[in-house]
Protein backbone atom coordinates (compact mmCIF):
# COMPACT_ATOMS: atom_id res chain seq x y z
CA UNK A 1 0.00 0.00 0.00
CA UNK A 2 1.08 3.62 -0.74
CA UNK A 3 1.81 5.21 2.39
CA UNK A 4 -0.64 8.42 0.84
CA UNK A 5 -3.54 8.34 -1.38
CA UNK A 6 -5.78 10.57 -2.38
CA UNK A 7 -9.25 9.71 -3.26
CA UNK A 8 -12.71 10.53 -4.15
CA UNK A 9 -15.97 9.19 -3.38
CA UNK A 10 -18.29 8.92 -6.43
CA UNK A 11 -21.82 9.28 -4.89
CA UNK A 12 -24.34 11.98 -6.06
CA UNK A 13 -24.71 12.06 -2.40
CA UNK A 14 -21.44 13.59 -2.08
CA UNK A 15 -20.59 17.05 -3.89
CA UNK A 16 -17.02 18.77 -3.54
CA UNK A 17 -16.67 22.63 -4.08
CA UNK A 18 -14.14 24.77 -3.98
CA UNK A 19 -14.94 25.61 -0.32
CA UNK A 20 -16.28 22.54 1.52
CA UNK A 21 -16.68 18.78 0.73
CA UNK A 22 -20.47 18.77 1.26
CA UNK A 23 -22.16 14.89 1.78
CA UNK A 24 -25.82 13.64 2.52
CA UNK A 25 -25.69 10.93 5.09
CA UNK A 26 -28.24 8.53 5.98
CA UNK A 27 -27.42 7.79 10.14
CA UNK A 28 -29.35 4.51 10.79
CA UNK A 29 -29.71 3.70 14.51
CA UNK A 30 -32.43 2.18 16.83
CA UNK A 31 -34.21 3.34 19.93
CA UNK A 32 -35.22 0.80 22.57
CA UNK A 33 -38.16 1.20 24.90
CA UNK A 34 -39.48 -1.36 27.53
CA UNK A 35 -42.78 -2.35 27.38
CA UNK A 36 -43.06 -4.79 30.28
CA UNK A 37 -40.96 -7.46 30.62
CA UNK A 38 -40.30 -6.79 26.50
CA UNK A 39 -37.60 -4.55 25.00
CA UNK A 40 -39.09 -2.80 21.56
CA UNK A 41 -36.29 -2.06 19.39
CA UNK A 42 -37.38 0.58 16.97
CA UNK A 43 -35.03 0.84 13.78
CA UNK A 44 -34.42 4.67 12.46
CA UNK A 45 -33.24 6.58 10.40
CA UNK A 46 -32.29 10.63 10.13
CA UNK A 47 -31.05 12.30 7.38
CA UNK A 48 -27.87 14.17 7.81
CA UNK A 49 -25.89 17.40 5.70
CA UNK A 50 -22.37 17.21 7.06
CA UNK A 51 -20.31 20.23 5.65
CA UNK A 52 -16.44 19.92 5.80
CA UNK A 53 -14.56 23.27 4.80
CA UNK A 54 -11.36 22.31 2.57
CA UNK A 55 -9.07 25.14 3.70
CA UNK A 56 -6.78 23.67 6.48
CA UNK A 57 -5.41 26.85 8.39
CA UNK A 58 -1.93 28.17 10.02
CA UNK A 59 -2.24 26.17 13.03
CA UNK A 60 -0.57 27.22 16.08
CA UNK A 61 -0.49 25.22 19.46
CA UNK A 62 0.04 26.46 23.07
CA UNK A 63 0.98 24.06 25.39
CA UNK A 64 0.84 24.56 29.25
CA UNK A 65 4.09 22.91 30.61
CA UNK A 66 6.00 23.25 27.22
CA UNK A 67 9.65 22.77 29.01
CA UNK A 68 8.48 19.62 30.79
CA UNK A 69 8.85 15.89 29.35
CA UNK A 70 5.70 15.89 26.65
CA UNK A 71 5.92 19.38 25.87
CA UNK A 72 9.37 18.99 24.79
CA UNK A 73 9.35 15.69 23.18
CA UNK A 74 6.23 16.62 20.96
CA UNK A 75 8.13 19.86 19.92
CA UNK A 76 11.04 18.08 19.11
CA UNK A 77 9.77 15.35 17.10
CA UNK A 78 7.45 18.04 15.20
CA UNK A 79 10.84 19.70 14.28
CA UNK A 80 12.47 16.17 13.69
CA UNK A 81 10.25 15.32 11.35
CA UNK A 82 9.95 18.47 9.60
CA UNK A 83 13.10 18.17 8.82
CA UNK A 84 13.32 14.50 7.98
CA UNK A 85 16.28 14.26 10.98
CA UNK A 86 17.69 10.62 11.00
CA UNK A 87 20.31 9.38 13.69
CA UNK A 88 22.56 6.49 14.21
CA UNK A 89 22.00 4.46 17.35
CA UNK A 90 23.46 0.94 18.70
CA UNK A 91 21.04 -0.55 16.96
CA UNK A 92 20.97 1.07 13.69
CA UNK A 93 19.95 4.24 11.78
CA UNK A 94 16.40 6.24 13.08
CA UNK A 95 14.63 7.95 11.31
CA UNK A 96 12.30 10.75 12.21
CA UNK A 97 8.30 9.30 12.69
CA UNK A 98 4.83 9.86 14.04
CA UNK A 99 4.70 5.86 15.24
CA UNK A 100 1.45 6.09 17.85
CA UNK A 101 -0.40 8.60 16.12
CA UNK A 102 -3.71 7.57 14.83
CA UNK A 103 -3.81 10.51 12.17
CA UNK A 104 -0.68 9.79 10.80
CA UNK A 105 0.15 6.33 11.33
CA UNK A 106 -3.23 4.58 11.49
CA UNK A 107 -5.25 3.57 8.38
CA UNK A 108 -8.74 2.84 7.13
CA UNK A 109 -10.42 0.52 4.90
CA UNK A 110 -12.16 2.18 2.10
CA UNK A 111 -13.83 -1.02 0.79
CA UNK A 112 -12.77 -3.78 -1.78
CA UNK A 113 -11.42 -3.35 -5.04
CA UNK A 114 -12.39 -5.65 -8.11
CA UNK A 115 -10.09 -8.99 -6.59
CA UNK A 116 -12.41 -8.75 -3.70
CA UNK A 117 -8.88 -7.61 -1.30
CA UNK A 118 -9.49 -4.15 1.27
CA UNK A 119 -7.59 -1.23 0.07
CA UNK A 120 -6.44 0.94 2.96
CA UNK A 121 -5.42 4.52 3.24
CA UNK A 122 -3.97 6.53 6.02
CA UNK A 123 -6.29 8.23 8.40
CA UNK A 124 -5.61 11.48 7.66
CA UNK A 125 -6.17 10.67 4.04
CA UNK A 126 -9.97 10.55 4.97
CA UNK A 127 -10.56 14.45 5.73
CA UNK A 128 -8.22 17.42 4.89
CA UNK A 129 -6.25 17.64 8.11
CA UNK A 130 -3.34 20.11 9.32
CA UNK A 131 0.02 18.74 8.44
CA UNK A 132 2.01 18.49 11.92
CA UNK A 133 5.25 19.44 9.96
CA UNK A 134 3.08 22.70 9.57
CA UNK A 135 2.32 23.34 13.20
CA UNK A 136 3.35 26.71 15.06
CA UNK A 137 4.60 25.68 18.88
CA UNK A 138 4.43 28.29 21.84
CA UNK A 139 3.60 28.35 25.31
CA UNK A 140 4.43 28.30 29.15
CA UNK A 141 6.14 26.75 31.73
CA UNK A 142 6.60 27.88 35.23
CA UNK A 143 9.86 26.76 35.79
CA UNK A 144 11.64 29.56 35.36
CA UNK A 145 8.58 32.17 36.90
CA UNK A 146 5.41 31.25 39.19
CA UNK A 147 2.99 31.83 37.13
CA UNK A 148 0.45 30.62 38.96
CA UNK A 149 0.84 33.81 40.92
CA UNK A 150 1.65 35.67 38.65
CA UNK A 151 -1.96 34.86 36.82
CA UNK A 152 -3.58 35.31 39.85
CA UNK A 153 -2.05 38.77 40.10
CA UNK A 154 -2.95 39.37 36.48
CA UNK A 155 -6.35 38.04 36.46
CA UNK A 156 -6.30 36.12 33.23
CA UNK A 157 -5.18 38.86 31.29
CA UNK A 158 -1.84 37.92 31.02
CA UNK A 159 -2.94 34.50 29.69
CA UNK A 160 -4.95 36.05 27.56
CA UNK A 161 -2.56 38.61 25.89
CA UNK A 162 -0.05 35.61 25.47
CA UNK A 163 -2.83 34.23 23.32
CA UNK A 164 -3.56 36.91 21.17
CA UNK A 165 0.15 38.09 20.74
CA UNK A 166 0.86 34.44 19.49
CA UNK A 167 -1.82 34.35 17.04
CA UNK A 168 -0.53 37.51 15.51
CA UNK A 169 3.00 37.49 15.61
CA UNK A 170 3.02 34.05 13.96
CA UNK A 171 0.03 35.10 11.46
CA UNK A 172 -1.92 32.27 12.76
CA UNK A 173 -5.71 31.46 11.61
CA UNK A 174 -6.09 29.50 14.98
CA UNK A 175 -4.91 28.34 18.36
CA UNK A 176 -5.56 25.69 20.38
CA UNK A 177 -4.44 25.31 23.91
CA UNK A 178 -3.82 21.89 25.43
CA UNK A 179 -2.84 21.17 29.10
CA UNK A 180 0.61 19.41 29.60
CA UNK A 181 1.36 20.61 32.66
CA UNK A 182 1.99 18.96 35.76
CA UNK A 183 -0.89 16.75 37.25
CA UNK A 184 -2.81 19.03 39.97
CA UNK A 185 -4.80 17.89 42.62
CA UNK A 186 -9.09 18.03 42.47
CA UNK A 187 -10.66 21.36 43.39
CA UNK A 188 -13.73 21.31 44.87
CA UNK A 189 -16.91 22.29 43.30
CA UNK A 190 -18.37 25.11 45.29
CA UNK A 191 -21.63 26.72 44.54
CA UNK A 192 -21.35 30.72 43.91
CA UNK A 193 -17.35 29.67 43.14
CA UNK A 194 -16.99 27.85 40.09
CA UNK A 195 -20.20 26.10 39.70
CA UNK A 196 -21.67 28.27 36.83
CA UNK A 197 -19.81 30.57 34.05
CA UNK A 198 -21.18 33.90 35.77
CA UNK A 199 -19.76 32.68 39.21
CA UNK A 200 -16.43 31.45 37.58
CA UNK A 201 -15.73 34.41 35.95
CA UNK A 202 -16.89 36.60 38.85
CA UNK A 203 -14.32 34.54 41.19
CA UNK A 204 -11.36 34.94 38.75
CA UNK A 205 -12.05 38.58 39.19
CA UNK A 206 -12.28 38.89 42.76
CA UNK A 207 -8.37 37.23 42.75
CA UNK A 208 -10.26 34.39 44.63
CA UNK A 209 -8.20 30.89 44.64
CA UNK A 210 -8.95 28.91 40.86
CA UNK A 211 -6.67 26.17 39.99
CA UNK A 212 -3.95 27.37 37.78
CA UNK A 213 -5.35 24.81 34.79
CA UNK A 214 -8.57 26.12 34.72
CA UNK A 215 -7.42 29.70 34.89
CA UNK A 216 -5.93 28.86 31.51
CA UNK A 217 -8.87 26.59 30.54
CA UNK A 218 -10.98 29.91 31.14
CA UNK A 219 -8.41 32.49 29.46
CA UNK A 220 -9.01 30.19 26.34
CA UNK A 221 -12.35 29.77 26.06
CA UNK A 222 -12.22 34.11 26.09
CA UNK A 223 -10.20 34.31 23.57
CA UNK A 224 -12.19 31.74 21.20
CA UNK A 225 -9.15 28.75 21.15
CA UNK A 226 -10.00 25.09 21.64
CA UNK A 227 -8.62 23.89 25.10
CA UNK A 228 -7.92 20.66 25.83
CA UNK A 229 -6.52 19.09 29.47
CA UNK A 230 -4.08 15.98 29.11
CA UNK A 231 -3.69 15.54 32.62
CA UNK A 232 -6.61 13.60 35.14
CA UNK A 233 -7.32 16.82 37.52
CA UNK A 234 -10.91 18.23 37.01
CA UNK A 235 -10.04 21.42 35.40
CA UNK A 236 -13.32 21.72 33.37
CA UNK A 237 -15.84 22.52 36.52
CA UNK A 238 -18.62 23.14 35.72
CA UNK A 239 -18.69 27.13 35.28
CA UNK A 240 -15.94 26.26 32.71
CA UNK A 241 -18.14 24.19 30.76
CA UNK A 242 -20.48 26.43 30.62
CA UNK A 243 -18.71 28.98 29.88
CA UNK A 244 -17.22 26.70 26.54
CA UNK A 245 -21.16 26.20 25.69
CA UNK A 246 -21.66 30.09 25.69
CA UNK A 247 -18.60 30.43 23.65
CA UNK A 248 -19.08 27.96 21.85
CA UNK A 249 -15.63 26.53 22.18
CA UNK A 250 -14.42 23.20 21.87
CA UNK A 251 -13.04 21.71 25.45
CA UNK A 252 -11.89 18.08 26.00
CA UNK A 253 -10.58 15.70 28.93
CA UNK A 254 -9.25 14.04 30.60
CA UNK A 255 -5.64 12.78 31.33
CA UNK A 256 -3.86 11.10 27.83
CA UNK A 257 -4.38 7.61 27.69
CA UNK A 258 -1.00 6.59 26.63
CA UNK A 259 0.16 3.45 28.29
CA UNK A 260 -0.99 1.04 30.55
CA UNK A 261 -4.67 2.50 30.81
CA UNK A 262 -4.99 2.11 26.99
CA UNK A 263 -3.84 -1.60 27.19
CA UNK A 264 -6.70 -2.13 29.66
CA UNK A 265 -9.49 -0.21 27.65
CA UNK A 266 -8.53 -3.33 25.35
CA UNK A 267 -7.90 -5.96 27.43
CA UNK A 268 -10.81 -5.55 29.14
CA UNK A 269 -13.08 -5.12 26.34
CA UNK A 270 -11.40 -8.27 25.41
CA UNK A 271 -12.52 -9.79 28.56
CA UNK A 272 -15.84 -9.34 28.76
CA UNK A 273 -16.68 -9.21 25.71
CA UNK A 274 -15.49 -13.01 24.80
CA UNK A 275 -18.08 -13.73 28.13
CA UNK A 276 -15.16 -13.96 30.51
CA UNK A 277 -16.19 -12.08 33.94
CA UNK A 278 -12.44 -10.13 34.80
CA UNK A 279 -12.93 -10.54 38.87
CA UNK A 280 -9.37 -8.71 39.80
CA UNK A 281 -7.68 -5.86 37.98
CA UNK A 282 -4.57 -4.56 39.88
CA UNK A 283 -2.17 -2.25 38.01
CA UNK A 284 1.01 -1.40 39.79
CA UNK A 285 3.59 1.02 37.82
CA UNK A 286 7.05 2.97 38.38
CA UNK A 287 8.72 5.52 36.79
CA UNK A 288 11.32 7.98 37.98
CA UNK A 289 10.58 11.71 36.23
CA UNK A 290 9.03 14.43 37.20
CA UNK A 291 5.53 13.31 36.75
CA UNK A 292 6.33 10.54 38.59
CA UNK A 293 7.55 12.71 41.60
CA UNK A 294 4.64 14.96 41.26
CA UNK A 295 2.70 12.12 41.51
CA UNK A 296 4.19 10.57 44.61
CA UNK A 297 2.26 13.50 46.68
CA UNK A 298 -1.11 12.12 48.15
CA UNK A 299 -3.42 14.59 46.45
CA UNK A 300 -2.39 14.24 43.19
CA UNK A 301 -2.28 10.90 42.81
CA UNK A 302 -5.74 10.37 44.08
CA UNK A 303 -6.59 12.62 40.34
CA UNK A 304 -4.64 10.22 38.48
CA UNK A 305 -5.79 7.09 40.54
CA UNK A 306 -9.29 8.39 40.07
CA UNK A 307 -8.78 8.78 36.18
CA UNK A 308 -6.93 5.41 35.90
CA UNK A 309 -9.43 3.76 37.47
CA UNK A 310 -12.83 4.60 35.95
CA UNK A 311 -11.77 2.77 32.38
CA UNK A 312 -13.44 -0.31 32.75
CA UNK A 313 -16.96 1.22 34.06
CA UNK A 314 -18.64 0.93 30.80
CA UNK A 315 -17.60 -2.71 30.13
CA UNK A 316 -18.78 -4.16 33.18
CA UNK A 317 -21.60 -2.16 33.28
CA UNK A 318 -22.31 -3.44 29.22
CA UNK A 319 -22.72 -7.10 31.01
CA UNK A 320 -25.26 -7.96 33.29
CA UNK A 321 -25.28 -11.58 32.02
CA UNK A 322 -21.90 -11.35 33.93
CA UNK A 323 -22.17 -8.58 36.53
CA UNK A 324 -25.08 -8.16 38.91
CA UNK A 325 -26.38 -4.67 39.12
CA UNK A 326 -23.64 -2.86 41.45
CA UNK A 327 -21.18 -5.26 41.31
CA UNK A 328 -17.87 -4.68 39.59
CA UNK A 329 -14.44 -6.09 39.75
CA UNK A 330 -11.94 -5.27 42.26
CA UNK A 331 -9.34 -2.84 40.73
CA UNK A 332 -6.43 -1.24 42.41
CA UNK A 333 -4.03 1.12 41.16
CA UNK A 334 -0.67 1.45 42.50
CA UNK A 335 1.96 4.63 41.47
CA UNK A 336 5.50 4.62 42.97
CA UNK A 337 8.36 7.18 41.75
CA UNK A 338 11.52 5.59 41.63
CA UNK A 339 14.12 8.33 40.46
CA UNK A 340 16.61 5.71 38.68
CA UNK A 341 14.15 4.54 35.99
CA UNK A 342 13.58 8.43 34.47
CA UNK A 343 11.32 8.54 31.83
CA UNK A 344 11.26 4.44 31.16
CA UNK A 345 7.60 3.59 32.64
CA UNK A 346 7.44 0.15 33.81
CA UNK A 347 4.09 -0.83 34.08
CA UNK A 348 3.00 -5.02 35.38
CA UNK A 349 -0.11 -6.01 35.46
CA UNK A 350 -2.70 -8.86 36.70
CA UNK A 351 -6.15 -9.55 35.52
CA UNK A 352 -7.83 -12.40 37.05
CA UNK A 353 -11.10 -13.81 35.70
CA UNK A 354 -13.57 -16.63 36.06
CA UNK A 355 -14.12 -19.31 33.79
CA UNK A 356 -16.53 -21.85 33.07
CA UNK A 357 -17.47 -24.11 35.88
CA UNK A 358 -15.43 -22.07 38.59
CA UNK A 359 -12.24 -22.60 36.54
CA UNK A 360 -9.95 -19.21 36.52
CA UNK A 361 -7.71 -17.46 34.63
CA UNK A 362 -4.76 -15.26 36.06
CA UNK A 363 -3.25 -12.52 32.57
CA UNK A 364 -0.29 -11.07 33.58
CA UNK A 365 1.99 -8.23 31.80
CA UNK A 366 4.86 -6.52 31.76
CA UNK A 367 5.35 -3.17 29.90
CA UNK A 368 8.47 -0.78 29.56
CA UNK A 369 8.21 2.31 27.57
CA UNK A 370 9.21 5.81 27.24
CA UNK A 371 6.22 7.79 29.13
CA UNK A 372 6.19 10.78 26.75
CA UNK A 373 7.16 9.33 23.62
CA UNK A 374 3.86 7.60 23.97
CA UNK A 375 2.06 10.99 24.90
CA UNK A 376 3.70 13.12 22.24
CA UNK A 377 1.94 11.17 19.71
CA UNK A 378 -1.86 11.58 21.30
CA UNK A 379 -0.89 15.22 21.62
CA UNK A 380 -0.58 15.79 18.13
CA UNK A 381 -4.11 13.37 17.30
CA UNK A 382 -5.90 15.63 20.06
CA UNK A 383 -5.06 19.20 18.13
CA UNK A 384 -5.41 17.86 14.93
CA UNK A 385 -9.08 16.53 15.54
CA UNK A 386 -9.67 18.88 17.05
CA UNK A 387 -9.13 21.31 14.73
CA UNK A 388 -10.88 19.20 11.95
CA UNK A 389 -13.70 19.04 13.81
CA UNK A 390 -13.64 22.83 14.17
CA UNK A 391 -14.61 22.50 10.43
CA UNK A 392 -17.39 20.21 10.51
CA UNK A 393 -21.13 21.46 10.34
CA UNK A 394 -23.87 19.71 9.95
CA UNK A 395 -27.75 19.65 9.44
CA UNK A 396 -30.64 17.43 9.79
CA UNK A 397 -33.69 17.75 7.85
CA UNK A 398 -35.91 18.16 10.55
CA UNK A 399 -33.63 20.92 12.37
CA UNK A 400 -32.21 22.95 8.51
CA UNK A 401 -29.89 25.39 10.81
CA UNK A 402 -26.35 24.24 10.52
CA UNK A 403 -24.81 23.58 14.32
CA UNK A 404 -21.68 22.06 15.41
CA UNK A 405 -20.60 19.28 17.08
CA UNK A 406 -21.40 19.50 20.91
CA UNK A 407 -19.00 21.94 22.72
CA UNK A 408 -17.64 19.29 24.91
CA UNK A 409 -15.58 17.23 22.31
CA UNK A 410 -16.29 13.65 23.06
CA UNK A 411 -15.39 12.63 19.86
CA UNK A 412 -11.61 12.79 21.29
CA UNK A 413 -12.30 9.95 23.90
CA UNK A 414 -9.95 7.82 21.66
CA UNK A 415 -7.33 9.65 23.46
CA UNK A 416 -7.97 10.61 27.02
CA UNK A 417 -8.24 8.13 30.21
CA UNK A 418 -11.29 10.06 32.01
CA UNK A 419 -13.35 11.14 28.70
CA UNK A 420 -15.72 13.90 29.17
CA UNK A 421 -18.59 13.67 27.50
CA UNK A 422 -22.36 15.89 27.03
CA UNK A 423 -24.24 15.64 29.99
CA UNK A 424 -26.52 12.67 29.90
CA UNK A 425 -24.48 11.34 27.13
CA UNK A 426 -22.95 7.69 27.41
CA UNK A 427 -18.88 7.42 28.40
CA UNK A 428 -17.33 4.87 26.38
CA UNK A 429 -13.77 3.45 27.39
CA UNK A 430 -13.62 0.33 25.28
CA UNK A 431 -10.68 1.39 22.87
CA UNK A 432 -12.09 0.05 19.59
CA UNK A 433 -15.88 1.60 19.95
CA UNK A 434 -13.88 5.02 20.21
CA UNK A 435 -11.77 4.16 17.30
CA UNK A 436 -14.90 3.28 15.16
CA UNK A 437 -16.67 6.43 16.45
CA UNK A 438 -13.58 8.77 14.79
CA UNK A 439 -13.07 6.63 11.99
CA UNK A 440 -17.36 6.55 11.54
CA UNK A 441 -18.17 10.10 11.68
CA UNK A 442 -14.91 11.08 9.37
CA UNK A 443 -16.71 8.50 7.03
CA UNK A 444 -20.21 10.56 7.20
CA UNK A 445 -18.35 13.59 6.55
CA UNK A 446 -17.37 12.01 2.79
CA UNK A 447 -20.78 10.36 2.47
CA UNK A 448 -19.27 6.58 3.41
CA UNK A 449 -21.44 4.56 5.35
CA UNK A 450 -20.44 3.16 8.72
CA UNK A 451 -17.22 0.69 8.72
CA UNK A 452 -19.31 -2.36 9.49
CA UNK A 453 -16.25 -5.69 9.05
CA UNK A 454 -19.11 -7.54 7.56
CA UNK A 455 -17.46 -8.71 4.81
CA UNK A 456 -20.54 -10.17 3.38
CA UNK A 457 -19.41 -9.90 -0.57
CA UNK A 458 -17.06 -13.16 1.06
CA UNK A 459 -19.63 -14.93 3.01
CA UNK A 460 -21.33 -15.90 -0.25
CA UNK A 461 -20.39 -19.45 -2.54
P1 LIG B 1 6.73 17.06 33.46
O1 LIG B 1 6.76 17.17 34.93
O2 LIG B 1 7.96 16.62 32.76
O3 LIG B 1 6.30 18.45 32.82
C1 LIG B 1 5.34 19.27 33.36
C2 LIG B 1 5.77 20.72 33.15
O4 LIG B 1 4.70 21.54 33.57
C3 LIG B 1 6.99 21.12 33.96
O5 LIG B 1 7.99 21.63 33.11
C4 LIG B 1 6.46 22.18 34.92
O6 LIG B 1 7.40 23.19 35.18
C5 LIG B 1 5.26 22.69 34.16
N1 LIG B 1 4.20 23.29 34.97
C6 LIG B 1 3.69 22.82 36.14
N2 LIG B 1 2.70 23.63 36.57
C7 LIG B 1 2.57 24.61 35.64
C8 LIG B 1 1.72 25.74 35.51
N3 LIG B 1 0.80 26.03 36.44
N4 LIG B 1 1.86 26.53 34.43
C9 LIG B 1 2.80 26.25 33.48
N5 LIG B 1 3.64 25.20 33.56
C10 LIG B 1 3.52 24.40 34.62
O7 LIG B 1 5.50 16.10 33.15
P2 LIG B 1 5.20 15.28 31.81
O8 LIG B 1 5.81 13.95 31.92
O9 LIG B 1 5.48 16.12 30.64
O10 LIG B 1 3.63 15.06 31.98
C11 LIG B 1 2.79 16.18 31.89
C12 LIG B 1 1.38 15.85 32.33
O11 LIG B 1 0.83 14.89 31.44
C13 LIG B 1 1.29 15.25 33.73
O12 LIG B 1 0.19 15.80 34.39
C14 LIG B 1 1.04 13.79 33.46
O13 LIG B 1 0.36 13.17 34.50
C15 LIG B 1 0.20 13.89 32.21
N6 LIG B 1 0.18 12.64 31.47
C16 LIG B 1 1.33 12.09 30.96
C17 LIG B 1 1.28 10.92 30.24
C18 LIG B 1 2.48 10.30 29.62
O14 LIG B 1 2.39 9.22 29.09
N7 LIG B 1 3.61 10.93 29.62
C19 LIG B 1 0.01 10.25 30.02
C20 LIG B 1 -1.12 10.88 30.64
C21 LIG B 1 -1.02 12.05 31.29
C1 LIG C 1 2.37 7.08 36.23
O1 LIG C 1 1.20 6.40 36.15
C2 LIG C 1 2.49 8.35 35.49
C3 LIG C 1 1.31 8.74 34.68
O2 LIG C 1 1.36 10.09 34.28
C4 LIG C 1 1.17 7.83 33.56
O3 LIG C 1 2.38 7.47 33.01
C5 LIG C 1 0.32 8.31 32.51
O4 LIG C 1 -0.86 8.79 33.09
C6 LIG C 1 0.08 7.21 31.55
O5 LIG C 1 -0.79 6.34 32.10
P1 LIG C 1 -1.23 5.05 31.38
O6 LIG C 1 -2.10 4.37 32.37
O7 LIG C 1 -2.01 5.43 30.16
O8 LIG C 1 0.03 4.31 31.07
Amino acid sequence: MEATADFVVESPDVVYGPDAIEAQYEYRTTCVSREGSVLKVYPTSTRFTFRTARQVPRLGVMLVGWGGNNGSTLTAAVLANRLRLSWPTRTGRKEANYYGSLTQAGTVSLGLDVDGQEVFVPFSALLPMVAPDDLVFDGWDISSLNLAEAMRRAQLEQIRRDIRDFRSSAGLDKVIVLWTANTERFCEVVPGLNDTAENLLRTIQLGLEVSPSTLFAVASILEGCAFLNGSPQNTLVPGALELARQRRVFVGGDDFKSGQTKVKSVLVDFLIGSGLKAMSIVSYNHLGNNDGQNLSAPPQFRSKEVSKSSVVDDMVQSNPVLYAPGQEPDHCVVIKYVPYVGDSKRALDEYTSELMLGGTNTLVLHNTCEDSLLAAPIMLDLVLLTELCQRVSFCTDADPEPQGFHSVLSLLSFLFKAPLVPPGSPVVNALFRQRSCIENILRACVGLPPQNHMLLEHKME
